[in-house]
């Protein structure tokens, strides 16, 4: 390049970082390379007496997906087998487009690292682990259950949480192993409002991965649960279960009116009530987010199930991995979710003091929970 160009150019990209335009990083547009660090964290419940449910779940950090999770297996009595529930799980995308059009973020792709933790942010029961950057919690959640003769069960969960350094955002990655099985995927959205836009409304969308392998990798089928009530039967509702996308690779959308959900199943393999056993993935949104610029095509659809390649990982390219039309019927089966947020800014995410921006946007969260269906033959820690 001429040097007076080059001067210029230099000069330009000075001029931008003074007046606050962020350029967003270098795509890394690559496979990620498998991780190579895993780490283990067995977890019993209740903490405090007698075991009845165990978590064993392996963790690892890489840059960019942050925090991911290897494989998680469940106990769900003392003298029961462990039992597997997943594969490899991370959020595969955090997609953030501004409501002018630009900028649009993809900042898992940026390659981020986790932030440093210290002993305030683990809080007073918490540990940090890894490179200090996963914090390792045992948390109460309340009531289990109530019941008109034992009165109130309190649960616990296992919870491990981290925190991706993206630019002026903070993301918390943070997944919950609790007491009567379920799994909470959460990701919440913190940090500084991007530099000369605090106050423009833009979405975050959780784009997840998860490699749900129910008693392994096989036989695992996918379903769609759905509840329908018309007018045209007045006064009668039905719940109607059906193969995913007709059993094939594909997507399915999340209906308000339907309370859609999915179930994944073992057919194979069923509880002493000779049911299969089952995860409800159960949604928990705000809406479903819709995106039309070039390459968001993956936003077009809530739920996309395709079977497991290794060599699959990135969202923004589901919808061409569904192209192959495999079979996701009694095989090992992936899904991919979106949990998306719309964070419309409000004076408590801070104010613009001598041009910069003061306070931090409190976590606004989105995720999705994994609960399970006929895996345990009556309910979860009753006494009887
Ligand atoms: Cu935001």
């Amino acid at each position: 390049m001429h040097r007076s160009r080059l001067l210029a150019l230099t000069l330009l990209v000075v001029l931008m970082a003074l007046a606050g335009f962020a350029a967003p990083p270098a795509v890394q547009n690559k496979e990620p390379e498998p991780n190579a660090t895993p780490n283990e964290v067995i977890q019993t419940f209740p903490s405090n007496d007698v075991m009845k449910t165990a978590w064993k779940v392996r963790w690892a950090t890489t840059s960019g997906y942050g925090l991911t999770i290897q494989d998680a297996y469940f106990k769900r009595g003392p003298k029961d087998p462990w039992m597997q529930v997943l594969g490899d799980a991370r959020l595969a995308e955090m997609f953030v487009p501004y409501h002018s059009g630009s900028p649009r973020f993809w900042d898992v792709s940026y390659n981020f690292s986790l932030i440093t933790m210290n002993k305030e942010a683990a809080g007073p029961f918490g540990k940090l682990i890894g490179d200090a950057n996963v914090v390792h919690e045992v948390r109460d959640r309340g009531a289990m259950w109530v019941d008109t003769n034992t009165g109130v069960r309190r649960g616990q969960k296992l919870v491990l949480w981290a925190c991706l350094d993206a630019a002026n955002y903070r993301y918390l990655i943070e997944y919950s192993f609790q007491d009567d099985g379920v799994i909470r995927f959460r990701v919440g959205s913190t940090g500084r409002n991007y530099s000369t836009r605090e106050f423009e409304g833009h979405m975050h969308n959780g784009l997840w991965r998860v490699d749900v392998n129910l008693d392994g990798p096989n036989n695992n089928s996918v379903y769609v649960m759905e509840h329908l009530e018309t007018k045209d039967d007045p006064g009668k509702a039905k719940t109607v279960m059906r193969p995913f996308n007709k059993g094939v690779e594909g997507f399915e959308d999340w209906h308000a009116d339907k309370f859609t959900m999915l179930n994944i199943a073992n057919d194979k393999k069923k509880n002493a009530r000779k049911m299969p056993i089952s995860y409800d993935v159960v949604p928990l949104r705000m809406g479903n987010a819709r995106h039309f610029g070039a390459g968001e095509e993956c936003t077009q659809h809530d739920f996309w199930v395709t079977v497991n390649r290794n060599n699959e990982m990135l969202y923004p390219k589901v919808h061409e991995y569904v192209k192959k039309g495999a079979k996701i019927m009694n095989a090992d089966i992936v899904l991919w979710h979106s949990s998306a947020c719309h964070h419309e800014p409000r004076s408590e995410d801070g104010e613009v003091r001598d041009g910069g921006m003061v306070g931090a946007t409190p976590v606004a969260w989105s995720g999705f929970d994994l609960r399970p269906r006929n895996v345990f033959d009556r309910t979860p820690h009753f006494p009887y």
